[in-house]
């Protein structure tokens, strides 16, 4: 029996771990035979965004243009997963538009800004909070929370195993995948 295709919309701050457990949700996804995709800024920023920054003009086309990819891939029966900031609503709103009903499903990874800074992998909040790189989300641009995620990851320590863990357990009680 054919797959049931849908979009696994992780949003979140910069370091509060979308990409890891995306990475770990597709390693779980494929183990159990599912044909799975993952954009994420590795394979997006770089090529078909390879234009764009980090204005908001420039974050709304971003994702404008991942939705439309990710509905193309549902066409084809993939079940996508996207590591994207996202952080306006309107937007995340916009790829949920483009599918049919139960087919986006919106992850917020819910890891407060301090443990985020914490981390810092990158030193981009050291950069932003020293003004050397402006517009960061979380420091001098905004985040709009999403308030009815159909999957909720509150931060509570655990590791990104867990948390890919949970969401696949949410997505085989609910029958989205
Ligand atoms: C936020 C920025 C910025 C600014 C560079 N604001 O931790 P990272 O490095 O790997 O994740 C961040 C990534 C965000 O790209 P997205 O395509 O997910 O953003 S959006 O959905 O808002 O379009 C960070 C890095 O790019 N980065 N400058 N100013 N993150």
């Amino acid at each position: 029996k054919a797959q049931k295709p849908c979009v696994i919309w992780l949003t979140g701050l910069s370091g509060s771990g979308k990409s890891t457990i995306a990475n770990l949700l597709e390693k779980r996804l494929a183990d159990a035979g599912k044909h799975t995709y993952l954009l994420d800024g590795d394979n997006i920023r770089h090529g078909l965004c390879g234009d764009l920054g980090f204005s908001d003009k420039d974050r709304v086309e971003n994702i404008r243009r991942i939705s439309e990819v990710s509905k193309l891939f549902v066409d084809a029966g993939v079940i996508v997963l996207t590591a994207f900031i996202s952080p306006f609503k309107a937007d995340r709103a916009f790829c949920r538009s483009l599918l049919d009903d139960g087919e986006f499903i919106e992850v917020f990874v819910d890891t407060p800004l301090e443990v985020c800074e914490s981390r810092d992998p990158k030193g981009l909040y050291q950069k932003a909070r020293q003004g050397d790189i402006k517009h960061f989300t979380g420091i001098d641009s905004p985040y709009e929370a999403p308030d009815a995620a159909e999957i909720h990851l509150t931060y509570d320590g655990e590791d990104a195993a867990a948390s890919a863990e949970k969401i696949f357990a949410q997505l085989h009680q609910n029958g989205w995948i």
